[in-house]
């Protein structure tokens, strides 16, 4: 039987995987973890990635799955799949890229870290370094390093990576942050940060969010984010931090 209040809801946000969705290790965690429920949310794709979603539900109905008519954009899929989550009342939610860069058993190390500690948001860092295997392309390592360098400064707050796609929340602290839509489309993990800090303070950002260092974190080819997108940083930043959060 299923616990009535599942311990957390994991959103994935899934925009044309039809080609990489690793549906299979999807399956074998849900089925490993009866506590923690993974909520795939389609964002319009326009191949089969909701046929291949439906499949998988279908085999393993642990999964569970919902489909938005037309393409909203990272920000706004995870947004609706933590609200949607949300009517479980789960003691947690959170996110993780569709490719499984971060692998899932850290939802698990997340959660520890977070009750051990008493953390109200855990998230994943990509913090290159001996002994860890954090596999990212040396321009994307230098470009984020100088981004989260700026990012920093601009929040006040000493965070090394925003930008993991692998990111937890307390519950109780969902509606300061996912109740009205995001401004940036591109850098809403930031926006994320900057709403924390807004809400609840710098003191409590700094010591109730947590930067857990991935010990794995491979860089999956397909990304759909591109040089192009790399140009309106500037601009999204501008968005998020010109006005009141
Ligand atoms: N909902 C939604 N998700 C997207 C979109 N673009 C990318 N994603 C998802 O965001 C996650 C990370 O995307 P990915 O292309 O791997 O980006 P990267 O690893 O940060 O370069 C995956 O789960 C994608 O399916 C989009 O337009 N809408
Ligand atoms: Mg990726």
């Amino acid at each position: 039987m299923l616990p009535d209040r599942p311990q957390a809801i994991i959103i994935i946000p899934c925009y044309n995987e039809a080609e990489r969705l690793p549906t299979d290790d999807l399956k074998a965690f849900a089925r490993a973890h009866h506590n923690i429920r993974l909520l795939l949310v389609d964002d319009g794709s326009s191949d089969q990635t909701w046929e291949i979603i439906s499949a998988a539900i279908a085999e393993c109905p642990l999964l569970q799955g919902f489909r938005l008519k037309k393409n909203q954009g990272k920000a706004e899929a995870v947004r609706m799949g933590i609200l949607k989550a949300m009517e479980e009342a789960p003691e947690w939610v959170g996110f993780w890229d569709a490719d499984l860069a971060t692998p899932l058993h850290n939802i698990c190390d997340f959660l520890t870290t977070a009750n051990a500690n008493g953390y109200q948001a855990v998230i994943g860092c990509r913090l290159r370094r001996l002994g860890a295997r954090v596999n990212r392309k040396i321009s994307r390592h230098y470009l984020g390093r100088l981004f989260a360098t700026v990012v920093s400064m601009l929040l006040r707050l000493g965070v090394y990576d925003t930008q993991c796609g692998a990111k937890l929340f307390a519950a109780t602290t969902v509606n300061a942050v996912f109740d009205r839509p995001f401004r940036s489309r591109w850098l809403f993990d930031v926006e994320i940060l900057r709403r924390y800090v807004a809400y609840f303070g710098h003191e409590w950002a700094s010591d109730m969010i947590c930067e857990f260092p991935l010990n794995e974190w491979e860089d999956v080819s397909g990304s759909k984010l591109k040089m192009k997108h790399m140009l309106l940083v500037p601009w999204e930043l501008f968005k998020i931090f010109s006005k009141k959060p």
